[in-house]
């Protein structure tokens, strides 16, 4: 039986779904990326793998078709672990095995596999599948439905979700309707409902402003932002622009875009002091900014949001009288005025881990209440069961003085206004506007908490990527030969500078950060570490410009 199914599942892979070239490909930092042309055969063994891992954890798996940030015609795939995080690190090594074995070896490989991990065929499998609006996506879809079917798996096709929204479904589905209803419409109504609750409770205005003007990137965030609008228009008025009926995806805007270049997006009309962000292409990102009358360009990033986030949590916490923990994880993008200010002013600890989410979540999952953002706008709060029970518990201890209980029941209602499962455009957005709204503040009072040291991203593209390699949270390289010691020279010349490289899970390139005492510094000094990774790490294509 077993091997009959196997058999097919080689079948199709070599009729309809053959790997066309033996390029490696390997599960980066949110997955499988590359052109869409190029992954059918590996979204299709993605959908076997997920039937596989199903049985294995005997839950829901996910499984979201998107390239996210990166260009429309990229395309990637992701799994999604049952409580809706992201794959665990071994079956990540899993799926790159799988998406590089030449088919005709698919169902040894797949047979030593099912030994291996000892499973059991005969436990019944179901995933939840999703895509972004890539056009690549539709038919890949479908080779991810072919995959889950070949190897008799139940399925429910999503449609068109941003990433976040499937990662919560896969968490509902697998929690007995205890952190929510599977379906948008169960996703809309926990958040909103949340939002306008404690938006309802500000009796004061401060300088809040209920409008905000948004860059949906043209991507799936624009038509699910028109439905949570249907929900708050009361609340928060949203003039939505690169909605996606014209104009391509992340071409010009998206979080992305604004974040790397420091810079409003294309296709959004910009007026001195209005509050504005951008999405990126699936909607787990959002970046804030606006501008000055003097038209400079202000960016309100994940480290604004993170302490933003972490600042009003402690206040919050402190209000119920409970004994929680919080800490803050951030990655070596964080600008280090962001970590100054949370360590010396907010006094909340601050971890430093590895780009991507998965590291952020990890880490995030050590104190009872973890704030974690990319300063690329990715990020989220994680409550851990024992700061759930106390606070649940607080609502309901009718011995505590009221203000302590009217603050636990603030936090138990900010708590459902957030998606845990991953870092989520719509709930982020709807969490700064909780906070501003509550403190009664301006974009501009946000942007007074600290000053951001100056800093440049960019990027060099070289032969391979993974001649460069890293340690301490990829602050430091350790390969090639003298590239640290490099690195290390140059930037002690610069007042305040702080650089380091790494290699991009999501793109084909090397990213070099810097940051100085002045933008003409940061910029210089991103420069001229630009050239040494082009030098020593077998650079190809034009020599890296001097960007400012
Ligand atoms: C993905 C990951 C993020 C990561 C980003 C850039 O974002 O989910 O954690 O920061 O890629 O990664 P890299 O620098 O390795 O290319 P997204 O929004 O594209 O899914």
């Amino acid at each position: 039986m077993m091997d009959a199914v196997l058999q097919s599942a080689t079948r199709l892979a070599l009729e309809k779904f053959p790997r066309k070239s033996d390029k490696f490909i390997q599960y980066g930092t949110a997955g499988f990326r590359t052109k869409g042309v190029d992954l059918p055969h590996v979204i299709y063994r993605m959908g076997i793998l997920a039937v596989l891992r199903s049985k294995v954890k005997k839950a829901t798996i996910g499984v979201m078709i998107t390239a996210s940030h990166n260009p429309e015609a990229d395309n990637g795939v992701k799994l999604i672990d049952p409580m809706g995080e992201m794959l665990e690190a071994l079956w990540e090594d899993i799926a790159t095995r799988l998406a590089n074995v030449p088919d005709a070896d698919l169902a040894g490989m797949l047979s030593s596999l099912i030994e291996e991990e000892k499973i059991d065929m005969g436990q019944s499998a179901s995933v939840s599948f999703a895509r972004d609006t890539r056009p690549s996506s539709v038919p890949l879809a479908q080779a991810l439905q072919a995959g889950i079917e070949v190897m008799q798996g139940m399925f429910q096709d999503y449609g068109l979700l941003t990433t976040p929204q499937l990662h919560y479904m896969v968490r509902c589905k697998n929690s007995a309707g205890e952190y929510g209803k599977p379906t948008e419409e169960g996703y809309y109504e926990k958040l909103t409902s949340a939002f306008l609750k404690l938006h309802a409770q500000v009796t004061h205005t401060g300088r809040y402003s209920g409008s905000l003007h948004l860059d949906a990137a043209n991507g799936v965030g624009a038509m699910k932002i028109r439905e949570v609008e249907k929900y708050i228009e009361k609340a928060l008025t949203i003039s939505l622009y690169n909605d996606g009926s014209h104009g391509k995806l992340n071409d010009k805007c998206g979080a992305d875009y604004v974040k790397t270049g420091q810079c409003a997006p294309n296709g959004l009309p910009v007026k001195a002091g209005v509050k504005c962000a951008s999405f990126d292409g699936d909607a787990d990102r959002i970046v804030y900014f606006y501008v000055d009358d003097d038209g400079s360009f202000h960016l309100l990033d994940g480290d604004r949001m993170a302490t933003l986030v972490a600042g009003f949590f402690q206040g919050l916490i402190q209000s119920t009288g409970l004994d929680l923990k919080i800490g803050l994880v951030q990655t070596a993008y964080a600008n280090g005025s962001s970590t100054n200010y949370i360590t010396q002013q907010l006094k909340v600890p601050v971890a430093c881990v590895p780009t991507g989410v998965k590291h952020l979540h990890h880490k995030a999952q050590d104190f009872d209440v973890g704030v974690y953002f990319e300063a690329n706008g990715h990020g989220t709060v994680l409550f851990s069961d024992r700061a759930m029970e106390k606070v649940e518990g607080a609502v309901v201890n009718t011995g505590l003085p009221s203000e302590r209980r009217a603050a636990a029941d603030k936090l138990k209602t900010v708590i459902d206004l957030i998606n845990q499962t991953v870092g989520d455009a719509i709930s982020d957005m709807l969490l700064v506007e909780t906070v501003l709204n509550s403190q009664g503040w301006g974009i501009q009072d946000w942007k007074m908490c600290y000053t951001d040291l100056p800093n440049r991203q960019s990027k060099v593209t070289v032969k391979d990527r993974t001649v460069i390699q890293t340690t301490d949270a990829e602050r430091k390289t350790t390969s090639p030969p003298g590239l640290q010691e490099a690195i290390d020279k140059l930037v002690a010349v610069f007042n305040q500078g702080r650089s380091f490289v790494r290699p991009s899970g999501t793109e084909d390139i090397v990213r070099v950060y810097a940051e100085a005492d002045t933008q003409v510094n940061a910029d210089k000094l991103a420069y001229e570490v630009s050239l040494l990774v082009y030098q020593l790490a077998g650079g190809i294509g034009e020599e890296p410009k001097l960007i400012s």
